[in-house]
């Protein structure tokens, strides 16, 4: 009798060391801050898949466009001990110390959105984001082809380009691969280059203030969605035409930009998925499973929507926006 409630005492504490608790794995996510569709997408699409997940358990911090908070939120996981850290930094630059504490701790890293520059000197086990060059030379091309097929590659078209954050992947990314499509059709001359921090707020307020200043402009590049859609109520209240005295092209592809786009007040939308919930869903699962992940940085597929469709970029042909509009969830 004294043996049998030894087992069951022994199992039962077993039981309670292994249970639910110990069972859990805690994955944090280090955000940005949420200024724009996109990153509202992005935040409910990986904290909603974590949170779904059984036996998974969500740390998230917002840090509100600070550097300084997403190094504090990392040191912070690494003293709760998380299992997994999701990490996209706001800017690139200056992560070297505090992810080498990350590594350090052995917790592993899946860099998740805008990589950081030091990524070849750290170790991560995957990392998951958009092809910031190309869609910026997308974005131009799609003004160069659209021009050229309405038979305005003889004038000189003035161009405005709003820049994403400073010093983000996604703003130095973007804008190379705009600089660099510029070069490809000679007939953009570009005359007015600034950050709108990828918010509606700034948006609207750079083009008030290049409305005043720049005498024509013709094509606006805005480096995200929200920018363009600021950006068109600022054109309406100058008394002008979006999408037809402005050319305007966004990136992200968010709903309000194809409502726009449908409407008739913007012409075309680069995609930059924010759904990176099931990447990391599956990435977490495979390593649990002892899988190892590659290094290379995994770009998801993306299009380019536009008002009629059937602009050739050369690695894609936009798609008519009003064809999927039904489809866009966020
Ligand atoms: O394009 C923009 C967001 O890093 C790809 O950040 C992301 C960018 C996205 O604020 O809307």
């Amino acid at each position: 009798m004294r043996k049998l409630t030894a087992i069951v005492l022994t199992a039962a504490m077993c039981m309670g060391l292994a249970g639910p608790a110990m069972a859990d794995i805690k994955v944090a996510f280090s955000q940005i801050g949420q200024e724009s569709d996109w990153r509202t997408a992005n935040t409910d699409s990986i904290n909603g898949t974590i949170e779904a997940h059984e036996g998974w358990e969500l740390v998230y911090d917002d840090a509100q466009q600070k550097q300084e908070n997403q190094i504090k939120a990392l040191r912070n996981f690494i003293t709760q001990g998380v299992d997994y850290i999701l990490f996209t930094g706001v800017v690139s630059t200056g992560w070297e110390e505090v992810l080498a504490e990350v590594n350090e701790a052995e917790i592993p890293l899946i860099l998740v959105d805008r990589l950081p520059d030091c990524i070849d000197d750290i170790d991560y086990v995957a990392a998951f984001g958009g092809d910031f060059v190309e869609e910026g030379r997308r974005q131009v091309a799609w003004a160069g082809e659209y021009l050229k097929s309405i038979g305005r590659d003889s004038e000189d078209v003035n161009v405005v380009i709003m820049e994403g954050t400073t010093g983000a992947s996604a703003q130095t990314g973007r804008t190379e691969g705009n600089l660099a499509a510029m070069e490809e059709y000679p007939f953009l001359k570009l005359v007015g280059q600034q950050t709108g921090n990828f918010t509606r707020a700034e948006g609207q307020a750079v083009m008030e203030s290049w409305l005043k200043s720049i005498d024509k402009i013709d094509v606006l590049i805005a480096q995200n969605d929200d920018m363009a859609l600021g950006a068109i109520d600022a054109i309406k209240a100058a008394g002008l035409v979006p999408g037809e005295d402005i050319i305007i092209v966004g990136c992200d592809s968010v709903k309000a930009a194809f409502e726009a786009i449908v409407a008739g007040e913007m012409n075309a939308t680069i995609e930059c998925t924010p759904l990176y919930g099931p990447f990391v869903e599956s990435c977490i699962e495979s390593l649990e499973a002892g899988e190892e992940m590659s290094k290379e940085v995994i770009h998801p597929e993306e299009g380019v929507y536009d008002m009629d469709g059937g602009i050739d970029l050369g690695t894609v042909v936009s798609v008519k926006a009003a064809d999927v509009i039904d489809e866009r969830v966020y």
